[in-house]
C-alpha cells in the first residue's frame, strides 16, 4: 500500500523531531530532517532518510526561518510538513504559507490558530458557545478607574493578564483597589515588551485551582472528539515538570463535561488536528476555559498510554484527509501514566541551567516505561535551544503503581556530564502531598525550599560514598577478570548470587541517596 504521504519534513530538533519520525517510519513515509550547526550530529538527524542543514546554532537563524523550511521542503520533494512544538508551532503565517506553497499543514488550520491566538478573542469566541470563562472582561482596559469599577463587580483579588498572551507573561495578581494603577501599568509595559501589544484584560483571581487540559482531535470532516484530561498542576514558573493521565480530581462525569466543553471550544473555532483546550478546575468542580494549545504538546505520550492510541499517526492521517474512525466512542483511561521532563537544569542550585557534553547515558527500560529523548552519549548540552532533554513516561494499573514505576525508571536512569532534574523528580515523587495527589497549581512553587533543601543526612551521604568506592572497586575488577565469576550453578546465575546482590543493593541505594541529597 501506497504511504498516505510521499514525504513529510519535520520542522523541529531535538524529541519531538524523533517522536515524529518514528510516526512516520510506522506509516511507512519517508521523513526529511532540518538541523542547524549545534545539531549536525544530532540524533534525530541520523535517524530520519535525509536530511539538510538550515543554518547556525541560534534558532531565529534556523529552525524559525519559515521561508528556508518551506524551500527545503520543496527541493526534497516533501508533500507534508510537521511543526511539532514550539519554534513555528503557532505562528499562522508559517501554517498560511505552508499551505500556500502547495504542502500539506499537520497542524490546524491557520484561522483556528489566529482565533485562539488572541487571549480575549479566544474568551469571546469560546463563550459565545457556551463554555464557562473566568469572570472578567474581553476587552482590553483603558485605565486604572475602569479597572477598579470592573474588579468591583466581582470583588478582590484579580488578575491581569496580556491580551496578546499566554504562558504568564504580563500577568499581575491585584489584591486591593490601590494597587491596581500600578500594577496595570507594569503589566501593560511587560506586555508591550513581550508582545508588542500593551492591550490587557482582566479577570477574576480564582485561587489554587489545578491546572487540567483535555486532548481534543479533529477531523476535515466534521468530527470533534476528546481523548479526557491531563493533570499538569506541577509546574514550576509555566514550566511544567511532571503530568499526569487521568487527573485525581477528574472522575467520569466531570470528564465528559469538560470533555464536551472543550469540543464545542474546538467547533467555535473551525478546530482541526489534535490541540488541547486548558481549564483551570477549582476545589467545587467548577472549571474555567482558559486557552487553546493549537499544536501537539509536550506531555501528549501520558494520553497516549491511557487512551491505547498514537495521537502524532493521527495528526499525520488527519493532515492527509482521513476521517477519524472512532470519533463516536467515549474512551475511557486504562490504568495510569506520568511524565517527568528531564530538564538540563541543576534544581538543588535555583534551577540553572547546566552545559556539558552527556559522556555517559544508561536508560531505564523494563514493564511500562516509555523515553521519549533527543539526546544520547556524545551530545553537546549547550544553551541555544529549550533545557528539556528528554521526557520519561511510565504507564501502570494504578497511581500508585505508576509512581512506584516511575520512581525505579528514575533510579535505573543515569545521565552524567550535565545535571538534571532527575533527584528533584524524586524528591517530588515522594512526597506525601503528591502521593495524596493534594496538589494545585501553587503547590510546587510553596514547597520549593522544601523539595531543594540539602537533606543534610551526613551519615546516608558517608555511607552512599562508600558504597560507589566499593562498586567501583568492583567494576574494576569485574573488568580485569578473564572468566565469568564462579556461580553456585543451576537456574540462578551471577547476578542473583548472595556476593553479589549485596554490592548491588548498595549500588542502588547508594544512587538513590545521591540523588536525594544533592
Ligand atoms: C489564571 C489563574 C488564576 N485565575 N487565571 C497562567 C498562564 C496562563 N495560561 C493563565 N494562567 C493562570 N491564569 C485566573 N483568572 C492562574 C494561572 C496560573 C496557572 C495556570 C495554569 C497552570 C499554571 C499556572 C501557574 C500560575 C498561574
Amino acid at each position: 500500500m501506497s504511504p498516505i504521504f510521499r514525504k513529510v519534513l519535520i520542522a523541529n530538533r531535538g524529541e519531538i523531531a524523533l517522536r515524529i519520525i518514528r510516526a512516520c517510519q510506522e506509516l511507512g513515509i519517508p521523513t526529511v530532517a532540518v538541523y542547524s550547526d549545534a545539531d549536525a550530529r544530532a540524533p534525530h538527524v541520523r535517524e530520519a532518510d535525509e536530511a539538510v542543514h538550515i543554518g547556525p546554532a541560534p534558532s531565529a537563524q534556523s529552525y524559525l526561518l519559515g521561508d528556508r523550511l518551506i524551500d527545503v521542503a520543496k527541493r526534497t520533494g516533501a508533500e507534508a510538513v510537521h511543526p511539532g512544538y514550539g519554534f513555528l508551532s503557532e505562528r499562522a503565517w508559517f501554517a498560511r504559507a505552508v499551505r500556500d506553497a502547495g504542502l500539506v499543514w499537520v497542524g490546524p488550520p491557520a484561522e483556528a490558530i489566529e482565533a485562539m491566538g488572541s487571549k480575549t478573542a479566544a474568551r469571546q469566541l469560546v463563550s459565545a458557545a457556551g463554555v464557562p470563562v473566568v469572570p472578567g472582561t474581553t476587552e482590553a482596559i483603558r485605565d486604572a478607574d475602569e479597572a477598579v469599577a470592573i474588579a468591583e463587580t466581582f470583588g478582590f483579588p484579580v488578575l491581569l493578564k496580556a491580551a496578546a498572551g499566554g504562558g504568564g507573561k504580563g500577568m499581575r495578581i491585584v489584591r486591593s483597589a490601590g494597587e491596581l494603577a500600578g500594577a496595570l501599568a507594569s503589566a501593560q509595559r511587560e506586555a508591550k515588551n513581550a508582545f508588542g501589544d500593551d492591550a490587557v484584560y482582566i479577570e477574576k483571581y480564582i485561587e489554587g485551582p489545578r491546572h487540567v487540559e483535555i486532548q481534543v482531535l479533529a477531523d476535515t470532516h466534521g468530527n470533534v472528539m476528546h481523548l479526557g484530561e491531563r493533570e499538569c498542576s506541577v509546574q514550576r514558573r509555566h514550566q511544567k515538570m511532571i503530568e499526569e493521565a487521568p487527573s485525581v480530581a477528574v472522575a467520569a462525569p466531570l470528564r465528559k463535561r469538560m470533555g464536551d466543553t472543550a469540543v464545542a471550544a474546538a467547533r467555535a473555532a473551525g478546530y482541526v488536528n489534535a490541540g488541547t483546550c486548558e481549564f483551570l478546575l477549582d476545589r467545587d468542580e467548577q472549571f474555567y476555559f482558559l486557552e487553546m494549545n493549537t499544536r501537539i504538546q509536550v506531555e501528549h505520550p501520558v494520553t497516549e498510554l491511557v487512551m491505547s492510541i498514537d495521537l502524532v499517526q493521527w495528526q499525520l492521517r488527519i493532515a492527509a484527509g482521513e476521517a477519524i474512525p472512532f470519533a463516536n466512542r467515549t474512551f475511557t483511561p486504562r490504568g495510569w501514566a506520568l511524565e517527568c521532563r528531564i530538564t538540563s537544569e541543576d534544581a538543588f542550585n535555583g534551577f540553572l541551567p547546566s552545559t556539558g557534553r552527556i559522556d555517559y547515558l544508561h536508560l531505564p527500560t523494563g514493564p511500562g516505561v516509555r523515553w521519549d529523548g533527543g539526546i544520547e552519549s556524545g551530545s553537546e548540552i549547550g544553551l541555544y535551544y529549550d533545557p528539556m532533554l528528554a521526557k520519561l513516561i511510565v504507564h501502570a494499573p494504578t497511581r500508585p503503581l505508576a509512581i512506584a514505576r516511575m520512581r525505579r525508571a528514575l533510579l535505573e536512569l543515569t545521565i552524567d556530564g550535565v545535571e538534571t532534574s532527575q533527584g528533584f523528580h524524586l524528591r517530588v515523587l515522594d512526597h506525601p502531598d503528591f502521593q495524596r495527589g493534594d496538589i494545585s497549581i501553587q503547590w510546587l512553587e510553596d514547597k520549593l525550599p522544601e523539595l531543594t533543601k540539602p537533606t543534610g543526612n551526613a551519615d546516608a551521604i558517608r555511607l552512599a560514598a562508600i558504597a560507589a568506592a566499593l562498586v567501583a572497586h568492583e567494576e574494576r575488577t569485574v573488568g580485569r577478570t578473564s572468566s565469568p565469576a564462579p556461580s553456585s550453578g543451576g537456574a540462578a546465575s551471577t547476578n542473583e548470587s548472595a556476593s553479589h546482590a549485596l554490592p548491588s543493593a548498595w549500588a542502588a541505594s547508594a544512587r538513590a541517596d545521591g540523588l536525594r541529597s544533592r
